[in-house]
């Protein structure tokens, strides 16, 4: 069992409260009590600086982009540029065109699998995914797999919930032309090695696409350095809006790529006869794009590379530590999945005698907000033998303080309930 060191798990490296006072939230009460929100994993809370940049932009610049001379619309298109050059540095893309804007990490993969997998799959050819895959990572290649023939293989998992590398090595064939995998899974929290994953599949010829979702809002993503082929993630997991979200792709790949969607904003000329494409990015970005929301997402990004990413995730794994053990110690019954060396600051459980659904339902009477259910990765929990699981996901802003609550909250729903 990990040997907690308490005095370092005392304090974060960063003003925790003057952080607190940044999402307005937090100040709220659920129920009477004051709320503890431990469902980061599904979305995060927003900081004022996110909250304001979008106001502001309704308040005084609002116009729709790319479509206008007046001087609304340009700065409009301005400020939405401006946003794809903040993402571009988040993650350390070689250029804005390989920034594309999607409505988060779902859309993204359907972007690939429609455009890249249809253009270059065939019956037969290989997809891996793994067992922890969010839906979003597995239905896209099941579509794709009735429309073209292609097969999908999936990477099996350890008992403690990590990747089985020694089958995944067996699993890269030839015929395998693409791995599309998670780097942090939400069910179980297991972080990926995924520049191994990468430079393996690469040295056979696949490509890879990551699906960092989990992710970036914990720790410092570097495209390039991994070379990953393609990466996408959602804003509001990571500090931003909803309705927006990247695919990362390299340039030659995209550049290569048919467009997904059709209608304005991504064609050069368009006649009955026959049209032509913008160039990158906007050949992926049909329609008026969510541009409050792309301008709120520049925001975050910058806040989360301000802040540091290395100290916020330092502290998250405090709390992670401090919560399984706290757990570990009070709840008798307790079964945690996924226990993987290194995990993410998620808690994904089971308590002997009490359904998951009935943990959520009454520790939100106690004004603690956790997920209860299958979160979307059917699959590893049925592989575990659990239908549902409740989670607790842990973000920056959260204390030990909230740790306490959330487990004497627990503590008194399992007597209630046993
Ligand atoms: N997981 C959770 O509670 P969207 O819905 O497109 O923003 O993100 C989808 C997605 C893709 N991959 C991973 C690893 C994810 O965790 C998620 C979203 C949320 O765990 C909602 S189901």
């Amino acid at each position: 069992m990990t040997v907690i060191d308490f005095e370092a798990l005392k304090q974060p490296d960063y003003d925790i409260q003057a952080l607190r006072a940044e999402f307005p939230i937090l100040q709220r009460r659920v129920n009477g009590q004051p709320l503890v929100y431990l469902d980061n994993a599904a979305t995060s809370q927003k900081p004022l600086a996110v909250i304001q940049a979008m106001d502001d932009y309704y308040r005084n610049t609002n116009a729709n982009i790319h479509r206008g001379l007046h001087t609304l619309s340009q700065e409009a298109t301005d400020a939405h540029e401006e946003a794809r050059g903040k993402l571009q540095k988040f993650i350390n893309a070689a250029s804005h065109k390989e920034i594309i804007f999607t409505r988060g990490a779902t859309e993204a993969i359907n972007l690939v699998a429609q455009s890249w997998g249809r253009a270059n799959l065939k019956a037969g050819d290989q997809v891996l995914v793994s067992m922890m895959e969010h839906h979003a990572n597995i239905v896209p290649w099941q579509q794709l797999r009735e429309q073209l023939g292609i097969e999908i293989k999936v990477i099996p998992i350890l008992e403690d919930g990590s990747l089985d590398m020694a089958v995944y090595q067996q699993l890269l064939t030839e015929k395998v032309k693409l791995v599309a995998i998670t780097q942090v899974s939400n069910a179980l929290g297991s972080v990926n090695p995924i520049t191994q994953i990468i430079k393996e599949a690469h040295d056979l010829g696949a490509l890879v696409l990551v699906d960092g979702a989990q992710a970036v809002p914990h720790q410092t993503v570097d495209v390039q350095a991994l070379d990953a082929d393609f990466y996408v993630f959602s804003g509001h997991k990571m500090y931003g809006p909803t309705g927006i979200g990247v695919l990362y792709g390299k340039e030659a790949l995209l550049e290569a790529m048919p467009p997904w969607q059709g209608g304005g904003d991504m064609i050069d000329i368009v006649t009955f006869e026959q049209t032509t494409y913008a160039g990158l990015p906007h050949k992926f970005e049909a329609g008026t794009p969510a541009i409050a929301e792309a301008i709120g997402l520049g925001v975050a990004a910058d806040w989360l590379l301000d802040l540091g990413l290395g100290k916020l995730a330092a502290w998250e794994h405090s709390l992670l530590h401090y919560a399984t053990e706290q757990m570990q110690a009070e709840l008798p019954g307790l079964r945690i999945l996924g226990e993987a060396p290194g995990k993410a600051a998620v808690i994904s459980f089971v308590l002997e005698g009490a359904h998951a659904q009935d943990l959520g339902l009454l520790t939100d009477q106690l004004g603690v907000a956790i997920r209860t259910g299958h979160h979307c990765a059917m699959p590893v929990l049925h592989h575990l033998g659990v239908d549902a699981t409740a989670r607790a996901s842990f973000a920056a802003y959260n204390t030990l303080e909230e740790v306490d609550i959330f487990v004497a909250a627990l503590k008194r729903v399992r007597e209630m309930l046993l």
